[in-house]
C-alpha cells in the first residue's frame, strides 16, 4: 500500500512538472512548483473570508495595517489573478456613493508572490476584472481607476507558496488629479500674477503633455520633461521676453495652438542644462492668445519664471505685471 502511494505521488509529481514546463515563464521558473491550498473547512465565517461576508469600506481614504489572509481559507482559485489566486484570500467591498478616481496599494512587507484584484463581481471574474496587479515582491498597486458610484470588490491572494500573507497594509485613496494648468485648457493667465516672477514645482503632480519636436523644433531639442502651461494676450508688435531657471534641464516655448504645439511654436529656448537660465524674446506677429509652456528636456524640477518684457502697449491690461514696467 505504501509503495503504491509513493508511485502515485511520483506520477503526480512528474505530471505536475510537465504542466509547469509547458507554461513556464520567468516568474514560474523563479517560483517553483505551485502548492495546492484547500478551501477553509471552518464552519464559522470570519469577516473578509468570502463574498458573503466582505470587509466593507464605506469611506475614503482607507488605511489599515495588520491585515492577513492567513486563516481566511482559499475561497476563490479561478479568478483573473491566474496563478496568483491559489492561496488563502480576503475580500473587501468598497461602496462608493459618487464617482471617484482611486489608488489602491497593498504592502505585504515581505517578499512573496502576491496579487490584488478589483472587480464589480464577487466571486471575481475569471477574465475581465476591472483591474489587477500581481508580482513576486514589493507593493501591489492599482492606480488611477475612475469608478462610478456603486459597490466594488477587492481580493488579495497569493500564488502558493506563500499559502497566505501573514501581514499586510491596505491603502485606498482618492487619486490626486494634476493641476488645471497641466494642459492649455487650464492655462493660467500671466496677467493674473501680482509680480513679474513666479515659481512652479513641476514635480508636484504635473505631467508631460507637450513636446517641442526635436532638432527642427523651436527649442532645438525634444522636451520630454513634465510641463505646465500659461497664457498671455499680445497685441501685434508687442514684445514678450521670458526666462526660466529650473533645478532640472528646463526648456520654455511659446505656441499659438496647443493642439498642434510643435508646429505652432513661435519662440523657444533650451540652450543650457540643469540650473541655468533659458530665455527668449518674441515680437507678436499677430494679436491673440499665446501659450507659454514651461517644460524640460527631461524630468522635472522647481522652475522660476521671470517675465522681463517691457509692455509696449499702454492700453493692454497687464495687471500687476504691467505696473512693474511702466
Ligand atoms: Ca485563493
Ligand atoms: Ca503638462
Ligand atoms: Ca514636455
Ligand atoms: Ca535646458
Amino acid at each position: 500500500m505504501k509503495t503504491c502511494n509513493l508511485l502515485l505521488a511520483g506520477l503526480l509529481l512528474v505530471l505536475g512538472f510537465a504542466v509547469a514546463a509547458s507554461a513556464m515563464d520567468k516568474d514560474e521558473a523563479a517560483h517553483g512548483p505551485t502548492v495546492y491550498v484547500p478551501e477553509s473547512t471552518s464552519p464559522a465565517l470570519v469577516v473578509g473570508q468570502d463574498c458573503t461576508q466582505p470587509i466593507v469600506i464605506s469611506s475614503l481614504p482607507y488605511h489599515v495595517l495588520g491585515q492577513t489572509t492567513c486563516g481566511m481559507g482559499n475561497s476563490y482559485a479561478n479568478t483573473c489573478l491566474g496563478l496568483y489566486d491559489g492561496g488563502e484570500d480576503i475580500i473587501y467591498r468598497l461602496d462608493l456613493t459618487a464617482e471617484a478616481t482611486i489608488d489602491i496599494r497593498m504592502n505585504p512587507y515581505t517578499s512573496g508572490y502576491t496579487g490584488i484584484l478589483l472587480d464589480d463581481n464577487c466571486p471575481p471574474d475569471v477574465s475581465g476584472c476591472i483591474a489587477f496587479n500581481t508580482g513576486s515582491g514589493g507593493i501591489r498597486s492599482i492606480l488611477n481607476k475612475t469608478l462610478a458610484a456603486g459597490s466594488y470588490y477587492i481580493m488579495v491572494d497569493t500564488w502558493p507558496t506563500p499559502n497566505c500573507i501573514p501581514q499586510f497594509a491596505l491603502d485606498i485613496t482618492a487619486a490626486v488629479p494634476p493641476p488645471a494648468n497641466d494642459v492649455c485648457t487650464g492655462a493660467i493667465d500671466l496677467q493674473s500674477f501680482e509680480s513679474n516672477s513666479f515659481q512652479v514645482d513641476l514635480c508636484t503632480g504635473y505631467t508631460d503633455n507637450y513636446n517641442a519636436g526635436g532638432t527642427t523644433g523651436c527649442t532645438g531639442y525634444t522636451s520630454a520633461g513634465i510641463d505646465a502651461t500659461y497664457k498671455i494676450y499680445l497685441q501685434v508688435g508687442e514684445n514678450f521676453t521670458v526666462s526660466v531657471q529650473g533645478t532640472h534641464d528646463s526648456a520654455i516655448w511659446l505656441v499659438t495652438d496647443c493642439a498642434n504645439a510643435a508646429a505652432t511654436c513661435v519662440a523657444g529656448a533650451d540652450d543650457t542644462v540643469g540650473g541655468q537660465i533659458e530665455t527668449f524674446s518674441y515680437a507678436a506677429a499677430a494679436s491673440g492668445w499665446y501659450y507659454l509652456i514651461v517644460d524640460g528636456y527631461s524630468g522635472c524640477g522647481l522652475a522660476t519664471v521671470t517675465i522681463d518684457a517691457p509692455v509696449a502697449n499702454e492700453y493692454q491690461q497687464w495687471g500687476g505685471v504691467k505696473a512693474m514696467f511702466k
